[in-house]
């Protein structure tokens, strides 16, 4: 006998949803799903636990923060990488990612925002005020940061809507700004302690640690083996596994990302694949890309190409690398937390040869075709660190192509003919 489907609308009244505008993004999601993932032919079979998730994205996991929070845990919200969840976890907190990938109440959003702000941070402003992310309602505390002018002018209106809480980010890596940079984690370790009402002690964040570094140790399997040719998984999948990194329960998404790498891994072994032997390899590099964001990758491997790498938050530089788990007591772990933070490489940071290091490394490793940039139209530092790229890619010998775009779909078509006239190049 199957079961009835559990109705979570009590749950998102209590939340305070907007209930008609949430059913008509519930309504739109299977239908971008459906589009992008599932004609996709010899998916792996691992791949159903993310069908899944994604058709609980609501429901399920949101019952369990609710049901986290009922037993004294708490909920906190991020947007952005910087932002370190060993200590959220630590401290007895889940911890949501709040970037959102589609168009919501832009009319809403325009009323206080300028029309020429970056889609991500529209997105996030129409959802919040929209009144329809249960992700953002569920919270806490949010927590942001000061990236780029625009998030952090945006945060200053958000702090009107959600209880919130902003790190301070360096924009070099200096000497006094690797010490600036720890005493903004001490602050948000006394802010949190604050929320949760716990200390934070060497054992609860060793613990945290161990297990946010298991998280990114299975994404760097699962990556690893889109090294081989042919690609055993497509682009778009790779991409949805650390799109549900941000939000999902982080010891069962690690068992499920490593259960789909050990299938991959055998794939590799015989040769199996997902896209022609001779398909273009690609590397995405660039401004990261939110559920349900899947245009750029949805034409790209529709045109033929398979995508085997990213340099992107929402790819390599979420999990490429590790907090040392040597230290042992609280001061020293603090120290790996902020070193291994500040090591990633954003757009933010003035100078920033790093991300030109990691796109030409990740290029050779996975012996790619082609670069795309992906950039989010009004994104000053990615746009304008496109020439940076491209001239890292040019001395390498590697081709690339430029994309600068928003959460519309009106400009599929003519992507999908830039697409294909770079692969048309690369394969000539
Ligand atoms: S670490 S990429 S998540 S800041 S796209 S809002 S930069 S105008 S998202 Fe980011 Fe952290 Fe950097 Fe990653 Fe501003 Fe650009 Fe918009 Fe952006």
């Amino acid at each position: 006998m199957s079961q009835a489907p559990t109705d979570y609308r009590p749950m998102w009244e209590s939340l305070g949803l907007d209930l008609p505008a949430h059913d008509a993004l519930l309504a739109a999601l299977p239908v971008l799903y459906g589009n992008a993932y599932q004609n996709q032919t010899n998916r792996p079979e691992g791949m159903s636990y993310f069908d899944f998730v994604m058709s609980e994205i609501h429901g399920l996991r949101v019952k369990e923060l609710m049901d986290h929070k009922a037993a004294g845990g708490t909920v906190i919200g991020t947007f952005c990488l910087y932002v370190p969840e060993e200590i959220i976890r630590a401290l007895g907190g889940q911890c949501v990612g709040l970037c959102a990938g589609a168009e919501w109440a832009y009319d809403k959003v325009e009323r206080i925002l300028p029309q020429n702000t970056c889609a991500l941070i529209k997105s996030f402003m129409g959802f919040k005020l929209g009144k329809v992310c249960p992700y953002a309602e569920a919270c806490d505390l949010v927590i942001g940061e000061t990236t780029c002018d625009g998030k952090k002018k945006a945060y200053e209106l958000l702090n009107d809507l959600a209880p919130l809480h902003v790190m301070e980010l360096p924009q070099m890596k200096q000497r006094h700004d690797r010490i600036l940079w720890r005493s903004e984690i001490e602050r948000l370790v006394a802010r949190l302690e604050d929320v949760s009402g716990r200390r934070l002690t060497a054992e609860n964040l060793a613990a945290a640690i161990k297990e946010v570094n298991d998280k990114r140790r299975a994404l760097q399997r699962l990556n690893a083996t889109r090294k081989a040719s042919p690609a055993p998984i497509s682009g778009k999948d790779a991409l949805l596994a650390v799109q549900v990194a941000f939000y999902d329960d982080v010891p069962r998404f690690t068992a499920m990302v490593n259960q789909i790498a050990g299938e991959l891994e055998a794939r590799v072994a015989v040769g199996e694949r997902v896209a022609p032997a001779d398909a273009p390899r690609l590397l995405v590099t660039g401004t990261p890309m939110s559920i349900p964001n899947w245009k750029t990758y949805d034409l790209i491997e529709k045109a033929g190409a398979v995508v085997v790498a990213e340099e992107m938050c929402t790819g390599s530089r979420y999990y490429s690398t590790l907090v040392d788990e040597a230290p042992t007591d609280l001061p020293g772990m603090i120290d790996a937390l902020r070193d291994k933070y500040l090591d990633i490489n954003c757009a933010c940071f003035t100078p920033n040869p790093g991300r030109m290091d990691d796109v030409i490394r990740l290029a050779e490793e996975y012996k790619v075709d082609g670069i795309v940039q992906y950039n989010l139209q009004f994104c000053t530092p990615y746009q304008i660190e496109a020439t940076a790229v491209e001239r890292a890619a040019q001395a390498a010998g590697i081709p690339t192509l430029r994309i600068d775009t928003d959460y519309s779909m009106g400009d599929v078509g003519q992507l999908s003919t830039r697409v294909e006239a770079f692969l048309e190049m690369i394969e000539r």
